[in-house]
């Protein structure tokens, strides 16, 4: 082929793959994973291949637009980039000037490339910096700093070298990230025994050696069965709980733990007690190189925080954090040796202002992070603890991803600026004052990506064409605003030169990047020593009972609730992915709409046709009087007690040719949905509905 390569980073999902892009006459010709980075050996999923359609796509936003009529109305003005950064650099500035930096709240994608924009955000001297993580993995990220005193990206799966993988309400075949595919399939080729939890028949649970269909809600009463099997029968590593857990915390777990037996277990979730017995005795088998995966979206139930803890607490039994094949610790460039990039966070100080969410005030047990965005929504409904007053909007879109959109499109009516950058069309760019259309990621750079793991390394995302609409890179909106806004640091006037600032003092230039389109600080993996090592707490252990949750009257080791079952014609409503769509931003796309143009609600093959419902049919589902019409899927791999759905589909705007019009949205299903969170591990609680389902 003639033309050239280009090496760049995937942005239709947050997994950032590194990709090779072949290049002629201007055009993307060809994309496919970079074949240099070991962990992707050349592979892409359909939505990165569909980062070609994106660049095509005409019903995207083509130049910045300012809104003309009423919020949501669809009247629009086309003007300059100049008098669009102008306009929003003086709209937040008003706010700063006006409300203090506070009043500003920020959402974001977050992930590898979010440094310069946090940094904005700070420099503005507002604390509200936030990413979906409320509806995504908090419940995780505070399972992880309740135990260990550290968040969850601390810890690597080590796949490739482990001898037992145990999946729960995790579906990485079709929720994908391509390296961790490569490494579970690599796992699995050198005989990891796979174990899927699942409420149906995932594409996942098709590639496992034990597949275990559980009552959809239950997870949590099977772990503590597990977490009994192994300390009643003294499967756990008693080496590293005397290193690592306190004697009075082991006491205490084991007397919580005691009446979960496997058959109380199997009473709750419908999963035999020798099936809990012969899971927990292969694990202390092939212990430490054991991974129970605690989740990646964990926002589903009431106790979906005691689950992710749970399952911490088994791979803490089984000896594997820290260890290879399990979860070992994350590498920093620190721990080499070496300087990671430098941070433009670092360059402006924390602002003093408590967060609008309560994070670290009224919520003392949570530190830093992402923050709890349901929460600051509240506190733009309210005006409490202070009025928030500009919203900046960053590749996200909170209409489609958090329950109750009316009643945050209410409380955007407070706000005296809204601002989204966006590639795409979203709801919330549709209220926005204004719209700045980001290049999508074949079109435009972003700054370098430090990305930790077992081998740190450094990527970049380089354009492959230019842009071919009136649209911008990331880099040049936010340094734009920079510059109007006084933020000196922060004022670039080429990525070349937010580049070579990033690698000041890391040993590696810009043309270090040209062979591979990264660099990797080290050959092989590298995996640190759990000898010398301290837990951030304040024991310097795991804490499985945790101070600060118990000061708040939250109990570390929490009984199990039973889940009653549903009534007929009911069922309990479960979400998930599909291979081919990334939450609600890829709909519209014209690969990926052709493949998949609708969602479908899965549900059990008897009960459907014992209710008079065929494969294919239109169905009602109602939750509390809301919710709208599907197509039905029947499925004998379905429990009988859920119903299941791909999430992110229903959209509404004409704008989206398309998607408009096509499927269910999930968040019609959650009536009351931003009060139900758990104080305890932040998430909502985006599974706790019982829908109704009617033939039509
Ligand atoms: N009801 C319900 N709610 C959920 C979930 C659920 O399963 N059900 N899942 C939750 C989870 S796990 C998450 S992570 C959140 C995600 O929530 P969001 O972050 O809001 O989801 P996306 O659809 O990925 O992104 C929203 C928009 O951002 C823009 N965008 C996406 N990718 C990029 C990019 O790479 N660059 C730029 N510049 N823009 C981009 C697109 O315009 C896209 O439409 O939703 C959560 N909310
Ligand atoms: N293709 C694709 N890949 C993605 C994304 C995407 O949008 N598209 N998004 C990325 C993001 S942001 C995230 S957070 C991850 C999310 O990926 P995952 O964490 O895997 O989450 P889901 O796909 O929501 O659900 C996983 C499985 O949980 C099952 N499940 C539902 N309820 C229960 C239950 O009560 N018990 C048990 N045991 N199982 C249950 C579902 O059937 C589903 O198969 O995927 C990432 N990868
Ligand atoms: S998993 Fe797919 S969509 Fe996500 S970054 Fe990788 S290639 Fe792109
Ligand atoms: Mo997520």
């Amino acid at each position: 082929m003639s033309g050239m390569v280009v090496y760049s980073v995937c942005a239709m999902c947050g997994a950032r793959c590194p990709i090779q892009v072949q290049v002629e006459g201007g055009e993307c010709k060809f994309i496919q994973g970079n074949l240099h980075a070991s962990g992707i050996k050349g592979a892409l999923c359909a939505r990165g291949v569909s980062g070609l359609s994106l660049v095509e796509d005409r019903d995207r936003p083509q130049f910045p637009m300012l809104r003309q009529g009423g919020r949501g109305e669809g009247k629009w003005k086309r003007i300059s980039w100049d008098e669009a950064l102008d306009l929003a650099a003086s709209k937040l500035e008003a706010a700063r000037i006006q409300h203090g930096g506070k009043s500003i709240l920020w959402s974001d994608c977050g992930g590898p490339h979010a440094d310069l924009r946090h940094a904005l955000c700070r420099a503005l001297g507002s604390p509200n910096y936030t990413a979906a993580e409320s509806a995504c993995a908090a419940n995780v990220h505070h399972a992880a700093l309740s135990l260990f005193g550290f968040d969850r990206d601390r810890l690597v799966y080590d796949y490739r070298r482990a001898k037992a993988v145990v999946l729960q309400t995790f579906n990485p075949f079709e929720a994908i990230d391509v390296k961790e595919v490569n490494e579970l399939l690599d796992g699995i080729q050198s005989g990891a025994r796979l174990t899927v939890i699942d409420v149906r028949a995932s594409v996942t649970a098709g590639k496992a050696d034990r597949f275990l269909m559980i009552r959809p809600g239950t997870d949590y009463a099977l772990n503590l069965a597990v977490i009994n099997l192994l300390l009643t029968r003294e499967l756990y590593d008693a080496k590293f709980a005397a290193a690592w857990i306190k004697p009075e915390d082991l006491e205490a777990l084991k007397a919580f733990a005691a009446p979960y037996t496997p058959e109380y277990a199997q009473a709750e979730t419908g999963i035999k007690a020798e099936e809990i017995i012969a899971l927990a005795e292969e694990l202390a088998k092939a212990a430490p190189a054991v991974i129970w995966h605690p989740g990646g979206n964990a926002s589903r139930y009431n106790d979906s925080f005691h689950l992710a803890r749970s399952a911490y607490i088994i791979n803490a039994l089984l000896g594997s954090i820290g260890s290879k094949g399990g979860l070992p610790l994350l590498v920093r460039p620190r721990h080499l040796g070496r300087q990671g990039l430098k941070r433009f966070l670092d360059l402006f100080p924390q602002p003093e202002e408590k967060r609008a969410d309560g994070v670290g005030s009224t919520l003392p047990q949570f530190a830093g992070g992402p923050g709890l965005l349901h929460l600051a929504f509240k506190a733009m409904a309210s005006g409490n603890p202070y009025p928030l007053k500009a919203y900046v909007v960053y590749n996200h879109d909170p209409l489609k991803s958090y329950p109750e959109p009316d009643k945050l499109k209410k409380a955007l009516e407070k706000m005296d600026f809204l601002l989204c950058v966006t590639p795409t069309w979203t709801e919330i760019a549709w209220q926005a004052d204004l719209v700045l259309p980001l290049s999508p990621h074949l079109e435009r750079e972003s700054a370098l990506a430090q990305r930790n793991g077992l081998k740190p390394t450094f990527q970049m995302r380089a354009r492959c064409v230019d842009p071919r609409f009136d649209t911008k890179p990331d880099w040049e909106i936010f340094t734009g605003l920079a510059s109007r806004l006084g933020v000196s640091e922060l004022t670039f006037d080429s990525i070349k030169d937010i580049w070579a600032w990033q690698l000041q003092g890391t040993g590696y230039s810009l043309a270090d990047f040209e062979e591979k389109g990264f660099v990797e600080l080290v050959d092989k993996p590298v995996f640190r020593s759990m000898e010398v090592y301290k837990f951030p707490t304040a024991s310097e252990k795991i804490e499985l009972v945790n101070p600060k949750w118990e000061a708040q009257g939250l109990v570390s080791l929490a009984p199990y609730v039973q889940k009653a079952p549903v009534p007929k014609g009911s069922f309990r409503l479960t979400l998930g992915r599909c291979p081919v769509h990334t939450v609600s931003y890829t709909q519209n796309n014209r690969l990926l709409n052709e493949m998949m143009p609708d969602n479908e609600l899965w549900m059990n093959y008897d009960i459907g046709r014992r209710m008079g419902i065929h494969d294919g049919a239109e169905v009602e589902v109602k939750s509390n009087g809301h919710g709208g019409r599907v197509k039905a899927r029947l499925s004998e791999f379905i429990h009988p007690e859920a119903v299941f759905m791909v999430r992110g589909f229903g959209h509404d705007l004409d704008v989206e040719t398309r998607a408009r019009g096509r499927g269910l949205a999930e968040t019609q299903l959650m009536p009351g949905g931003l009060d139900k969170f758990d104080k305890a591990g932040g998430g909502l609680a985006l599974q706790e509905y019982v829908v109704r389902v009617m033939r039509l």
